[in-house]
């Protein structure tokens, strides 16, 4: 009995309860600890903190102890629950989502973890010990505040060091993306030094990307077919490609779309979204512009004036009225500052539309596409029309009355069975728009793009991922997760085919655009013409990591410590493992493509190719003042 009361006064009970407390934390942020044992490392700096304020002579300092132990606590705490919706720690750069999420709290606790409770659990006794037994500690071992300070120094040079990392040294990159104290530090040095470091592409390299991209587009099939016609393009919200043709009891899950698909579509099945930290309008950045989104935010707001020569301008350009249609604020994501940039005209946002019929995060989908429908047909041809749904966003909430079919008694209440509803939902939103259209008709003179925007059920939830493999009876894993459909509807077209070139969003511009014969003068184009090219490569940037790709039919995975060693690739039609020999060089230019599209940003390198500018203010004089008012003060 006297040995268990020693042992739960020693110190070693200290260890063994932050040893607890970094194993949850590491295991939850998906870091082995027998491949990045140095990670326990961060047990010593816990320590170190306890002996620096325990020597100390600060007036509050158990106070002040417990309040810095509580935040490194709530830091790890964020981490766990951002690794397991982004599949990233929290890093300083994003600290600008917390506004965006605090607008969509429903969606915020559905993240919430039950074990990133565990972490909070050893605060008080931490606190206990440090009252209770630092001093007898201090006494017993002799630790001094002379040894205590030169412990603090080198400490934190090594960390600094480490975060640094001048040599670029393998292990300390390793480090660094794993242990909790210096992988932190190293997000605030790295975020310092990404401003004023050099970019590791120049122009030259750029021209080399983009033409090699373009190399790859180089015949003529299906030029021109839409010549003339009007395009509504409708992004749809968090759809993914699984639902495409599949049934749940035996009812098919997307009715309207898998009919589109049969009839005058092209239907693109290796579609992929690539999209950045900006989630949907990543997906419409690159999808209209043809450029990479970047990791640290979403580009409307990084390089919301750059100028840009999309799919607006260059519509507009042939005499088309580019506008968009969105069922939520105008100001969410900075739509409504960086529209006109984008050459949008015109753009229809919550506050502009009739918000009477509601569901989850905004205006119901029925309700959009039926007013997005009047503004149309009230429009002179032709028109380039931009649509964003929103019922089917995360967490899936609409009213049961609004259901489509029955859902399983296991699948009630979950995100699986709220994501096939609210798909069903849409997918019968869509139906109806289209038929508005033919009855309003504008449907036979245009051509309807219809994809989706990104990922609705996270594969790395482990509840998502049970149900999905059940589901598709197979392993759900990042290709399935990444997949979106793209369907091309060209009415009295007679085209049936389903395009199996692997793609993204990054190729939707030069492919729609060849439909269109319609020539992009700007070189910088990073994605190809689907319908003209024999390959496919798409480079990802979130959830799966900078270097990640898919090329034809072969999907790579940077590695945890985002290193080449220990990546992982596979075969998105079989589900083979493979060697990732091979794809060293892919992986290289997936990272070359990333920061070509980054130097070209940054440098606003169509700014001396388009002047835009006079006509987006031409734009806002002329504007109908009832509607979002377009910014023009910062244009010269
Ligand atoms: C909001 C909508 C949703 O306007 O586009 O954005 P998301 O949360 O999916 O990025
Ligand atoms: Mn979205």
């Amino acid at each position: 009995m006297q040995k268990v009361k020693k042992l739960i006064q020693s110190p070693l009970m200290l260890i063994v309860f932050m040893t607890i407390k970094l194993v949850t934390y590491y295991s939850l942020i998906d870091v082995t600890l027998t491949r990045n044992f140095l990670a326990l490392g961060s047990i010593l700096i816990l320590l170190l903190l306890f002996f620096d304020f325990a020597t100390s002579k600060l007036k509050h300092k158990s106070i002040l102890f417990l309040i810095l132990y509580t935040g490194f606590t709530i830091l790890m705490f964020s981490d766990t629950m951002y690794f397991n919706y982004y599949n990233q720690t929290v890093s300083v750069k994003q600290l600008w989502q917390a506004s965006n999420v605090a607008k969509v709290p429903s969606s915020f606790i559905a993240t919430l973890i039950p074990a990133s409770f565990i972490l909070l659990l050893e605060i008080p006794f931490v606190f206990h010990y440090f009252r209770k037994y630092s001093e007898i500690w201090i006494e017993k071992y002799k630790i001094t505040r002379k040894l205590v300070k030169r412990c603090r120094y080198a400490l934190v040079s090594l960390m600094l060091l480490i975060a640094i990392n001048p040599l670029g040294a393998r292990n300390f990159i390793k480090i660094n993306t794993v242990e909790f104290f210096t992988n932190h530090v190293n997000d605030v040095v790295c975020s310092v030094m990404k401003d004023v470091s050099a970019s590791s592409v120049d122009e030259e390299e750029v021209m080399q990307e983009v033409n090699q991209v373009a190399e790859n587009s180089n015949s003529t099939n299906y030029k021109g077919i839409a010549k003339g016609k009007n395009l509504i393009v409708i992004q749809v919200e968090s759809l993914q490609n699984f639902v495409i043709g599949a049934k749940y009891n035996g009812k098919e899950i997307t009715p309207n779309l898998n009919k589109l698909i049969g009839e005058n579509s092209l239907y693109f099945d290796h579609y992929y979204s690539n999209i950045g930290k900006g989630n949907t309008v990543d997906a419409e950045f690159s999808t209209l512009n043809s450029l990479y989104p970047v990791i640290d935010r979403e580009c409307y707001s990084l390089y919301e004036d750059n100028t840009y020569n999309g799919l607006p301008w260059l519509m507009r350009e042939q005499g088309y009225y580019s506008f968009a249609v969105h069922g939520y604020y105008g100001d969410f994501w900075n739509r409504e500052n960086a529209y006109p940039y984008q050459g949008f005209q015109q753009f229809y946002s919550k506050e502009d539309l009739d918000d009477s019929e509601q569901i989850g995060l905004g205006i119901s989908d029925k309700s959009m596409l039926a007013q997005a429908a009047d503004i149309i047909v009230e429009q002179d041809e032709p028109y380039f029309a931009f649509l964003n749904t929103l019922t089917n966003h995360h967490p899936y909430d609409m009213d049961e009355s609004e259901y489509l079919f029955d859902l399983d008694e296991k699948d009630k209440g979950t995100m699986f069975g709220k994501y096939l509803e609210t798909v069903a939902y849409t997918d019968a939103a869509i139906g109806d728009f289209i038929e508005d259209l033919k009855a309003k008709g504008v449907y036979d003179n245009t051509v309807i793009a219809i994809y989706g925007d990104h990922h609705g059920l996270n594969a790395t939830m482990s509840e998502n991922k049970e149900r999905m493999t059940e589901f598709l009876g197979k392993d759900y894993d990042f290709d399935e997760m990444f997949k979106v459909p793209l369907i091309i509807h060209v009415p009295n077209s007679g085209l049936h085919k389903t395009v199996k070139t692997t793609g993204g969003q990054i190729d939707f511009l030069p492919t729609v655009m060849n439909l269109f014969d319609i020539t992009i003068p700007q070189p910088y184009i990073l994605g190809r013409d689907l319908l003209n090219s024999k390959d496919g490569f798409v480079a990802f940037t979130v959830y799966l990591f900078e270097g990640s790709f898919v090329k034809n039919n072969v999907m790579f995975e940077i590695s945890r410590e985002k290193l080449f060693e220990g990546s992982r690739a596979w075969n998105i039609d079989t589900g083979e493992e493979l060697d990732i020999t091979p794809y060293e060089d892919d992986y290289k230019q997936a990272i070359k493509l990333k920061d070509s599209s980054q130097y070209i940003l940054k440098n606003d390198l169509m700014a001396s190719m388009f002047d835009h500018n006079k006509t987006i203010k031409k734009d806002a004089d002329e504007g109908d003042p009832t509607q979002t008012n377009y910014p023009v003060d910062t244009l010269d």
